[in-house]
Protein backbone atom coordinates (compact mmCIF):
# COMPACT_ATOMS: atom_id res chain seq x y z
CA UNK A 1 0.00 0.00 0.00
CA UNK A 2 1.14 3.47 -0.86
CA UNK A 3 0.13 6.83 0.04
CA UNK A 4 -0.69 9.70 -2.90
CA UNK A 5 -0.99 12.49 -0.62
CA UNK A 6 -3.23 14.63 -2.43
CA UNK A 7 -6.94 16.81 -1.93
CA UNK A 8 -7.22 16.17 -5.85
CA UNK A 9 -9.45 13.11 -6.26
CA UNK A 10 -9.02 13.50 -10.45
CA UNK A 11 -5.62 13.15 -10.05
CA UNK A 12 -5.85 10.28 -7.80
CA UNK A 13 -8.61 8.43 -10.02
CA UNK A 14 -6.13 8.88 -12.83
CA UNK A 15 -3.05 7.38 -10.68
CA UNK A 16 -5.11 4.80 -8.86
CA UNK A 17 -6.09 3.06 -12.41
CA UNK A 18 -1.77 2.93 -12.85
CA UNK A 19 -0.85 1.73 -9.98
CA UNK A 20 -3.58 -0.48 -8.39
CA UNK A 21 -2.28 -0.15 -4.47
CA UNK A 22 -2.62 3.45 -3.81
CA UNK A 23 -4.50 4.60 -1.69
CA UNK A 24 -5.60 8.88 -1.39
CA UNK A 25 -4.69 10.50 1.81
CA UNK A 26 -5.61 14.18 2.14
CA UNK A 27 -3.62 15.02 4.72
CA UNK A 28 -2.39 18.87 3.47
CA UNK A 29 1.40 19.81 3.42
CA UNK A 30 2.89 22.92 2.51
CA UNK A 31 3.15 23.93 -1.24
CA UNK A 32 6.04 26.56 -1.21
CA UNK A 33 6.50 29.13 -3.80
CA UNK A 34 9.15 28.20 -6.28
CA UNK A 35 10.42 28.07 -9.47
CA UNK A 36 9.63 24.69 -10.50
CA UNK A 37 7.44 21.93 -9.82
CA UNK A 38 10.40 19.37 -8.90
CA UNK A 39 11.05 21.67 -5.69
CA UNK A 40 7.63 21.93 -4.30
CA UNK A 41 7.78 18.08 -4.91
CA UNK A 42 11.13 17.87 -2.98
CA UNK A 43 10.35 19.98 0.00
CA UNK A 44 6.69 18.31 0.57
CA UNK A 45 8.37 15.00 0.70
CA UNK A 46 11.23 16.21 2.89
CA UNK A 47 7.89 17.57 5.06
CA UNK A 48 6.05 14.68 4.72
CA UNK A 49 8.57 12.33 5.53
CA UNK A 50 9.20 13.31 8.98
CA UNK A 51 4.76 12.92 9.35
CA UNK A 52 4.58 9.31 8.00
CA UNK A 53 6.32 6.21 8.23
CA UNK A 54 5.79 4.40 5.03
CA UNK A 55 5.79 4.46 1.61
CA UNK A 56 3.54 7.66 -0.10
CA UNK A 57 3.81 9.85 -3.26
CA UNK A 58 2.80 13.16 -4.34
CA UNK A 59 2.88 14.94 -7.35
CA UNK A 60 2.84 18.34 -8.34
CA UNK A 61 1.92 19.23 -11.63
CA UNK A 62 1.17 22.89 -13.99
CA UNK A 63 0.02 23.98 -17.08
CA UNK A 64 2.89 25.63 -18.94
CA UNK A 65 1.51 28.13 -21.64
CA UNK A 66 4.44 29.37 -24.60
CA UNK A 67 3.13 32.54 -25.25
CA UNK A 68 2.69 33.50 -22.01
CA UNK A 69 6.33 32.46 -20.93
CA UNK A 70 5.28 29.51 -19.15
CA UNK A 71 2.10 31.09 -16.97
CA UNK A 72 0.52 29.87 -14.94
CA UNK A 73 3.23 27.12 -14.50
CA UNK A 74 3.73 26.57 -10.73
CA UNK A 75 1.08 29.22 -10.09
CA UNK A 76 -1.52 26.74 -11.86
CA UNK A 77 -3.45 25.74 -9.12
CA UNK A 78 -3.95 29.30 -7.90
CA UNK A 79 -4.75 30.35 -11.22
CA UNK A 80 -7.81 27.95 -11.62
CA UNK A 81 -9.12 28.89 -8.62
CA UNK A 82 -8.89 32.46 -9.49
CA UNK A 83 -9.51 33.43 -12.73
CA UNK A 84 -10.39 30.04 -13.99
CA UNK A 85 -10.56 28.51 -17.60
CA UNK A 86 -12.43 31.09 -18.60
CA UNK A 87 -9.42 33.65 -17.80
CA UNK A 88 -7.03 31.99 -19.49
CA UNK A 89 -9.20 31.82 -22.43
CA UNK A 90 -9.38 35.20 -22.33
CA UNK A 91 -5.68 35.95 -21.66
CA UNK A 92 -5.13 34.08 -24.87
CA UNK A 93 -7.55 36.15 -26.72
CA UNK A 94 -6.06 37.21 -30.38
CA UNK A 95 -2.73 35.38 -28.90
CA UNK A 96 -1.85 33.24 -32.20
CA UNK A 97 0.82 30.61 -30.57
CA UNK A 98 -1.54 28.74 -28.66
CA UNK A 99 0.81 26.20 -27.41
CA UNK A 100 1.34 24.68 -24.10
CA UNK A 101 2.12 21.87 -22.30
CA UNK A 102 1.74 19.77 -18.86
CA UNK A 103 3.86 18.69 -16.57
CA UNK A 104 3.87 16.38 -13.96
CA UNK A 105 6.54 15.80 -11.33
CA UNK A 106 5.69 12.67 -8.94
CA UNK A 107 7.68 12.35 -5.41
CA UNK A 108 8.02 8.91 -4.02
CA UNK A 109 9.68 8.91 -0.23
CA UNK A 110 10.24 5.97 2.15
CA UNK A 111 11.41 5.57 5.60
CA UNK A 112 15.15 4.77 4.94
CA UNK A 113 15.45 5.62 1.73
CA UNK A 114 16.55 9.16 -0.54
CA UNK A 115 13.16 10.16 -2.37
CA UNK A 116 13.04 9.54 -5.83
CA UNK A 117 11.41 12.04 -8.74
CA UNK A 118 9.34 11.12 -11.80
CA UNK A 119 8.44 13.16 -14.86
CA UNK A 120 6.11 13.53 -17.55
CA UNK A 121 5.00 15.88 -20.17
CA UNK A 122 2.68 16.88 -22.75
CA UNK A 123 2.44 18.76 -24.93
CA UNK A 124 -1.20 20.29 -27.03
CA UNK A 125 -2.28 23.77 -27.40
CA UNK A 126 -4.84 25.24 -25.80
CA UNK A 127 -7.93 25.85 -27.60
CA UNK A 128 -10.52 29.04 -28.15
CA UNK A 129 -13.43 27.62 -26.22
CA UNK A 130 -13.94 25.10 -23.26
CA UNK A 131 -15.47 21.57 -24.51
CA UNK A 132 -15.88 18.42 -22.95
CA UNK A 133 -17.18 16.95 -19.81
CA UNK A 134 -14.62 14.62 -18.21
CA UNK A 135 -11.45 15.21 -16.12
CA UNK A 136 -10.99 18.49 -14.30
CA UNK A 137 -8.56 21.51 -13.88
CA UNK A 138 -7.91 22.72 -17.15
CA UNK A 139 -8.48 19.54 -19.31
CA UNK A 140 -12.04 21.59 -21.33
CA UNK A 141 -9.30 24.25 -22.77
CA UNK A 142 -6.31 21.87 -23.39
CA UNK A 143 -6.46 19.83 -26.65
CA UNK A 144 -4.26 17.32 -28.50
CA UNK A 145 -5.00 16.39 -32.27
CA UNK A 146 -8.24 18.60 -32.29
CA UNK A 147 -9.55 17.23 -28.95
CA UNK A 148 -9.08 18.18 -25.25
CA UNK A 149 -8.77 16.20 -22.31
CA UNK A 150 -12.14 16.67 -21.21
CA UNK A 151 -13.34 14.62 -24.18
CA UNK A 152 -11.77 11.94 -23.77
CA UNK A 153 -11.97 8.86 -21.72
CA UNK A 154 -9.59 8.33 -18.32
CA UNK A 155 -7.86 5.41 -20.36
CA UNK A 156 -7.14 7.40 -23.07
CA UNK A 157 -5.91 10.23 -21.53
CA UNK A 158 -3.56 8.18 -19.09
CA UNK A 159 -2.49 6.69 -21.99
CA UNK A 160 -0.53 10.40 -23.72
CA UNK A 161 -1.23 12.52 -20.11
CA UNK A 162 1.59 14.34 -18.37
CA UNK A 163 0.60 12.05 -15.32
CA UNK A 164 0.02 9.15 -16.92
CA UNK A 165 3.77 9.13 -17.96
CA UNK A 166 4.95 10.21 -14.82
CA UNK A 167 2.86 7.07 -12.94
CA UNK A 168 4.10 4.82 -15.42
CA UNK A 169 7.71 5.85 -14.34
CA UNK A 170 7.15 5.23 -11.37
CA UNK A 171 5.27 1.79 -11.82
CA UNK A 172 8.17 0.68 -13.78
CA UNK A 173 10.70 1.55 -11.12
CA UNK A 174 7.96 -0.04 -7.88
CA UNK A 175 8.47 -3.14 -10.64
CA UNK A 176 11.86 -3.32 -10.87
CA UNK A 177 13.60 -3.26 -7.53
P1 LIG B 1 -2.67 18.58 -4.61
O1 LIG B 1 -1.59 19.61 -4.61
O2 LIG B 1 -3.40 18.44 -3.32
O3 LIG B 1 -2.20 17.25 -5.14
P2 LIG B 1 -3.86 20.37 -6.60
O4 LIG B 1 -5.16 20.35 -7.33
O5 LIG B 1 -3.48 21.59 -5.84
O6 LIG B 1 -3.80 19.05 -5.68
P3 LIG B 1 -1.54 20.78 -8.38
O7 LIG B 1 -1.04 21.89 -7.57
O8 LIG B 1 -0.57 19.74 -8.81
O9 LIG B 1 -2.73 20.00 -7.64
O10 LIG B 1 -2.31 21.23 -9.69
C1 LIG B 1 -2.18 22.49 -10.23
C2 LIG B 1 -3.42 22.89 -10.97
O11 LIG B 1 -3.39 22.31 -12.26
C3 LIG B 1 -4.73 22.49 -10.32
O12 LIG B 1 -5.64 23.55 -10.46
C4 LIG B 1 -5.18 21.29 -11.11
O13 LIG B 1 -6.59 21.22 -11.19
C5 LIG B 1 -4.57 21.57 -12.48
N1 LIG B 1 -4.22 20.29 -13.09
C6 LIG B 1 -3.32 19.39 -12.64
N2 LIG B 1 -3.30 18.31 -13.40
C7 LIG B 1 -4.22 18.50 -14.37
C8 LIG B 1 -4.71 17.74 -15.45
O14 LIG B 1 -4.27 16.51 -15.67
N3 LIG B 1 -5.64 18.25 -16.21
C9 LIG B 1 -6.14 19.49 -16.01
N4 LIG B 1 -5.76 20.28 -15.00
C10 LIG B 1 -4.81 19.79 -14.18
Amino acid sequence: MIRFVTSNRGKFVEAQRLIEDLVQADLGYTEIQADTLEEVVLFGLKELSSRLNSPFIIEDAGLFIEALNGFPGVYSAYVQRTIGNSGILKLMDGVENRAASFRSVVGYAAPGMEPVLFKGELRGRIGFEARGAGGFGYDPIFEVDGRTLAEMDLAEKNMISHRGRSMKALKSWLESR
